[in-house]
């Protein structure tokens, strides 16, 4: 029997997908390979445990699984031990603060309002009920500030610094940060471990396209589903091996029960894919659109800050006199999918917001060019500029640019 009302949904949200522009910077499509493994046999094995240490027999093959994603990981980012079993970049983080910290520990993380996650200390999160978190702000013009995060160290001396951010249109100087914790440790009374929460930006830092927080942070955390081009999940990185014992536990048994072999067997061939040439050559095509689609909208004389990375924010406030919800939901009616967004020293509460955060990891997925990417520049400037403006031609102007993309059913793996 076939369960045509869910059959139904999926078609619809297939033909959402292919025929619209998807613009949340978190957001990609997953190759036909990386769907299919999270759809294999391996979900129905339980395996609660670790390669080799499980509570289960029959566990043979989904071992040889988790090691495959788990050596497979550490090879694309370059580090001594891998968890590759988090359900998600929550769950990460959750787990890595427990293997670093005690309840009520101090961390300093980024003002949530310029650009951190709701695990980075909101007060509607886990986090901020266990962990005692104070805060670093971004500089005047936007970008971190590597003098107040050294006085901010200073003034809390925190037992973690946490550096990683979901709205951070800008290149993060990593090794900076190692330096000025090295500073601060050398003469606290209190030692302060770094962890980097990499999820937007894992899949630059796969292509060697920026430094690798891997190299300088105690532990390091991310989603596999942004960037990465892989299935929905979490992942955990480290070079201190004694440390990855913690982690280890701290995932199973402290806050997951048994693991998901057949996302992690997902992982592994996205992880794969990940290390080919080919992967290189996507994510500096993601950079080129971001910059060519952020570029042209300056050149209309849009206020923007960004694009370093695989996303900047449009100020919209400024630019159209519109909220940030306002625009969100007339590219939605065009469709285009992109997310109202706060920006640094926003006036607005979160539910409106100033700004629209866009980003290019998905369109680039499906084939988008350099060209495109200033056509839809266009196409946003004239959607939001005037909101009652006949959304007809505009529908029509993303219509004629998907109808040229690969559908989103048929990516192929990066390697081929
Ligand atoms: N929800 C993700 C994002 O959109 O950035 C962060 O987890």
């Amino acid at each position: 029997m076939e369960d045509l009302e869910l059959l139904r949904l999926f078609k619809l949200e297939e033909d959402r997908q292919n025929g619209g522009i998807e613009l949340i910077a978190s957001e990609n499509y997953p190759s036909k390979q990386v769907r299919a493994a999270s759809s294999s046999i391996f979900m129905a094995k339980y395996a609660e445990g670790y390669p080799g240490r499980r509570y289960y027999g029959g566990c043979v093959n989904v071992d040889s699984g988790e090691n495959l994603a788990i050596e497979r990981a550490k090879k694309l980012f370059n580090c001594k031990y891998a968890n590759v079993q988090p359900h998600s970049g929550s769950q990460a983080n959750f787990a890595a603060y427990h293997a670093l910290l005690s309840p009520g520990d101090k961390i300093l993380s980024l003002t949530l309002n310029d650009g951190g996650h709701l695990t980075h200390g909101s007060p509607v999160s886990f986090s901020s009920h266990t962990y005692a978190f104070s805060f670093y702000p971004l500089g005047d013009d936007g970008r971190l500030d590597y003098e107040i995060i050294a006085k901010r160290l200073e003034e809390e001396n925190p037992n973690l610094f946490l550096a990683g951010y979901s709205a951070y249109p800008y290149d993060i100087d990593f090794k900076r940060m190692r330096e000025l914790i090295d500073e601060h440790n050398a003469h606290s009374p209190v030692h302060c471990y770094f962890m980097v929460d990499m999820a937007h930006i894992a899949g630059i830092v796969a292509a060697k396209l920026c430094q690798n927080p891997c190299d300088y942070a105690d532990i390091v955390t991310s989603t596999t589903h942004k960037t990465l081009r892989g299935p929905r999940g979490g992942l955990i990185l480290s070079n201190d091996e004694a440390l990855g014992k913690k982690i280890n536990s701290s995932i199973f048994p402290y806050t997951q029960g048994g693991p998901l072999e057949h996302v992690i067997a997902s992982k592994a061939v996205n992880f794969l894919e990940d290390l080919q040439p080919s992967f290189v050559t996507y994510m500096k095509g993601v950079l080129e659109n971001t910059s060519a689609c952020a570029e042209e909208l300056k050149k209309r004389g849009c206020v923007v800050f960004g694009s370093e990375n695989h996303l900047f924010l449009l100020d919209v406030l400024s630019s159209f006199s519109i909220n940030g919800k306002q625009a969100q939901e007339r590219l939605e009616s065009i469709g285009i999918t992109a997310n109202k967004n706060m920006i640094h020293g926003d006036t607005l509460t979160p539910n409106l917001a100033s700004g629209l955060r866009v980003g290019f990891a998905a369109a680039t997925s499906r084939g988008c060019s350099k060209e495109e990417a200033i056509k839809i520049a266009g196409i946003i400037y004239e959607a939001l500029k005037d909101l009652n403006a006949p959304v007809e031609p505009l529908k029509a102007a993303v219509g004629e640019i998907v109808s040229g993309w690969k559908n989103v059913m048929e990516l192929e793996y990066l390697g081929q």
